[in-house]
């Protein structure tokens, strides 16, 4: 089954959306070879921009604005909220166009990751989400998307099609732990709580990606983890473009969110550079991370 007809009874607007990110996708796939340079700039947060970052970043915006479907456009690329005025729509879209870039060099898989709000407030809390999906470049171009009717993985085909891999994707019991940050900062309630994981024979994976890491952890079971640290207790991940949207998908495949005391998707994001210790993958680790955060312990 295509994509497009999978969305057939989808909200019309989401599911247009959700096909122009797949469309977008087609082509950010083949600049790999042709963008994968830097470009001198820094985003927000600071981080190197690679020329791709930039690219693919005008890509996906061009065609939101010119869909005539989005309100608002909130992106990892821009330090600013892109407010569509002239656009008949009404839906935000939050978006990190290439997370992980970085891995490029190492020709590790990267991600695109985005999230979709029917009101086009791209402030709101991520439990007034109406729809999410990531597209995971690597041996194969994936697209994953939830619109609250659980969670469906599609492959691009050789005719580049996205055709249905897996529907109804639920998290398994796993082993699988990703820890982000350096174990030398970690904050004490983290570091026991990895122990407690390599206690109990969790098997450590991490790529740097998160969309690559996210997709193990949905694949095997597990949990990723990017904490809190010393200098940075806010950790390092984006509440708007990376944490809500792979939290609103992990929740719709029975696996929780969490910034270790709070569920991630009741947090309310106080600005676009808003930055969450994220703890996200099966209830059970997240459930004893929340437990160490209590000072419960074992
Ligand atoms: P570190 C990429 O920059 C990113 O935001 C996520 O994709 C990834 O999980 C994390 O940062 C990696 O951070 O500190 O391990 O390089």
């Amino acid at each position: 089954m295509k994509l497009n007809e999978h969305l057939k009874d989808t909200d019309e607007g989401i599911a247009e959306i959700i096909l122009l990110v797949a469309d977008r996708a087609r082509e950010i796939k083949k600049a790999f070879l042709t963008h994968n340079f830097n470009s001198g700039t820094k985003n927000m947060f600071g981080e190197e921009q690679l020329e791709l970052d930039k690219w693919a970043d005008k890509l996906l915006i061009d065609s939101l604005r010119n869909s005539d479907l989005v309100r608002a456009v909130a992106s990892e690329e821009q330090s600013e909220i892109v407010e569509i005025v002239k656009s008949k729509g009404e839906f935000g879209v939050v978006l990190d166009p290439l997370d992980g870039v970085s891995s490029v060099a190492t020709n590790l898989s990267v991600g695109t990751i985005a999230g979709i709000f029917n009101e086009g407030n791209v402030l709101e809390k991520g439990n007034k989400m109406d729809a999410a999906l990531y597209v995971l470049y690597g041996p194969l171009t994936t697209l994953v998307y939830s619109a609250k009717d659980g969670v469906h993985e599609f492959v691009l085909d050789h005719d580049n099609e996205f055709i249905l891999r897996k529907e109804n994707v639920t998290l398994p019991e796993g082993n699988i732990y990703s820890p982000g940050g350096l174990p030398i900062n970690y904050v004490n309630e983290h570091r026991q709580f990895i122990s407690q994981l390599e206690s109990e024979g969790y098997k450590l994976r991490y790529s740097g990606s998160f969309a690559a890491d996210f997709q193990q952890i949905l694949t095997y079971g597990g949990v990723f983890s990017y904490p809190a640290l010393k200098e940075k207790p806010n950790g390092k991940l984006r509440l708007l473009f990376e944490a809500n949207p792979m939290s609103f998908i992990i929740e719709q495949a029975g696996g929780k969110a969490s910034n270790g005391t709070q569920r991630i998707l009741d947090i309310a994001p106080t600005a676009i550079d808003h930055r969450v210790p994220l703890y996200i993958g099966g209830n059970k680790p997240i459930d004893l991370v929340e437990s160490f955060f209590r000072g419960e312990g074992i």
